[in-house]
């Protein structure tokens, strides 16, 4: 089976979870089918990192036609790790910001629209082939998927990481000559759902957990009952494994005791968040009223143990969330550190590795990488009993004896700061560090056993398959120009 995939991220380029997820699953099913992966080429031609196998080589080019405008568009082909990637490239497609501007973003997105069944048209040609699927990842390649269904009646699915909601008005689509893809079904006033046209134009719907897809059922799924599933993502235990940590013959208390004192703390139970600082879906914001409530004793039985918190944010983001963890950090900075960066993957392991608890506050999140890392890294995590947080946390309270972390309900600090405290106060009992012990161990084998991305291509490859097994005519894309 050839599998192709749609999308604006894919390892080396990432903004957020998306890259991980589409990479990794890339991977996972060129185990078993050939894989090829289309996107934007983001400037990456220009800024090669060497993360390909070989250096991308001009497969073809053509041109698509914009508005009044012709625009020539070339194709380069690479590889990684057994995937075939093939990078989209003219003046618009090598934008180096994936999603910024808008206006940049919506050009980018429209010139992809039409270059994808241009590479298809040729790739016919050339290898007497095309693709038995598009899998098109998130609102920004659905034009793509709408058309290549279209013209070349290729089945197509449509994974929803995070609904965006995203409108686009009837006049932009007219404007760009892709008055083809309007229908009225999808309109709200003279604005055009681009997802509401995914949902109708795909084979399949899916998304990433089964919390997610229930809690905007009645907001957007249910209109696509009967063709829509989820699928969850995984995680690279490989990657995230404590035996990998550049200290892995010291136990997590001395690493702990390492990594605090590198970050001009003393000792302490060690709560560690890592992110994108942003208050609409990380909760961030929750996060910081939560530590602030604890350290002014707004708690009950924060007084016993505040002194022994330490907090540690890595991340950047939202300026007003930096200024504000700034301050708390200057307010007590024998208990916070805040670590405005992007570390990378090698040293957020090393964090993951020494914290005893790793809060992941999200106020809503379609899935979540966060927390199953920290449980691959035997970190205990603290989240939100939302989307995939909630699918794959199992609560101390909920399941005693299975238990992997703690839930808490979302947008609420003092139900957080009760959780933080709570936990605390475990950890600082000797005989109840067992009973964390043990969770740390289950938390590991958990996402090993059910959230790993061989699971996640299996899966996909029964729903691709359904649709595979449609023999549907084929009808030639118009000839490149
Ligand atoms: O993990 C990859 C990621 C999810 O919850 C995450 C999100 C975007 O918001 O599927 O996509």
């Amino acid at each position: 089976m050839l599998i192709s995939m749609a999308t604006f991220e894919h390892l080396p380029v990432r903004v957020g979870g998306l890259a991980e997820a589409v990479t990794s699953l890339g991977e996972a099913l060129s185990k078993r089918e050939n894989v090829m992966i289309f996107m934007p080429a983001h400037g990456l031609l220009q800024d090669d990192d060497g993360s390909f196998t070989h250096k991308p080589v001009k497969y073809c080019d053509f041109r698509i036609m914009v508005g009044d405008r012709i625009f020539p568009v070339t194709v380069y082909n690479t590889e990684r790790k057994g995937v075939r990637i093939f990078l989209f490239s003219n003046e618009v497609l090598d934008h180096q910001q994936v999603y910024q501007p808008r206006d940049m973003f919506i050009a980018k997105m429209v010139h992809f629209t039409k270059a994808v069944p241009g590479l298809i048209n040729i790739m016919l040609k050339k290898e007497q082939q095309k693709p038995d699927v598009i899998h098109i990842n998130d609102w920004h390649c659905v034009f793509a998927g709408g058309l290549v269904k279209k013209y070349f009646k290729i089945p197509f699915v449509f994974t929803i990481h995070r609904l965006c909601r995203e409108r686009i008005s009837v006049h932009e689509l007219n404007e760009v000559n892709l008055s083809e893809l309007v229908d009225t079904r999808y309109l709200e006033g003279d604005m055009f759902n681009i997802e509401k046209f995914g949902g109708h134009h795909s084979d399949y719907l899916t998304t990433v957990s089964y919390s997610y897809l229930n809690e905007e059922w009645r907001t957007f799924f249910s209109t696509f009952e009967g063709k829509t599933t989820y699928v969850w993502n995984g995680t690279d235990s490989e990657f995230w494994n404590p035996e990998l940590l550049e200290h892995a013959n010291l136990s997590r208390k001395e690493r702990r005791k390492l990594i605090l004192k590198e970050n001009g703390l003393d000792d302490g139970i060690l709560f560690f968040n890592v992110g994108r600082l942003d208050a609409e879906q990380k909760g961030i914001d929750v996060l910081l009223k939560a530590f602030e409530m604890i350290m002014t004793g707004e708690v009950p039985g924060s007084d016993q143990v505040k002194e022994k918190m330490r907090l540690i944010l890595l991340g950047s983001g939202d300026h007003h969330l930096e200024n504000e963890a700034r301050r708390l950090e200057h307010q007590f900075p024998e208990n916070m550190k805040t670590i405005i960066a992007y570390l990378g993957r090698e040293t957020t392991r090393e964090y993951y590795g020494a914290s005893d608890f790793c809060l992941v506050p999200s106020n809503f999140e379609p899935f979540g990488l966060v927390q199953l890392e920290a449980m691959c890294m035997e970190c205990i995590p603290i989240g939100s009993r939302v989307g995939g947080i909630n699918d794959t946390i199992l609560d101390l309270h909920d399941f005693p004896e299975e238990s992997t972390g703690r839930l808490v309900p979302p947008r609420n600090s003092v139900a957080l700061a009760r959780a933080m405290v709570e936990m605390t106060q475990i950890s600082l009992l000797n005989d109840q560090f067992q009973q964390l012990d043990k969770m740390r161990r289950r938390g590991r084998e958990h996402v090993i056993k059910n959230f790993n991305w061989d699971k996640a291509a299996e899966r996909y490859i029964q729903v691709y398959k359904n649709m595979a097994t449609i023999k549907l005519p084929f009808v030639s894309y118009a000839e490149p120009y």
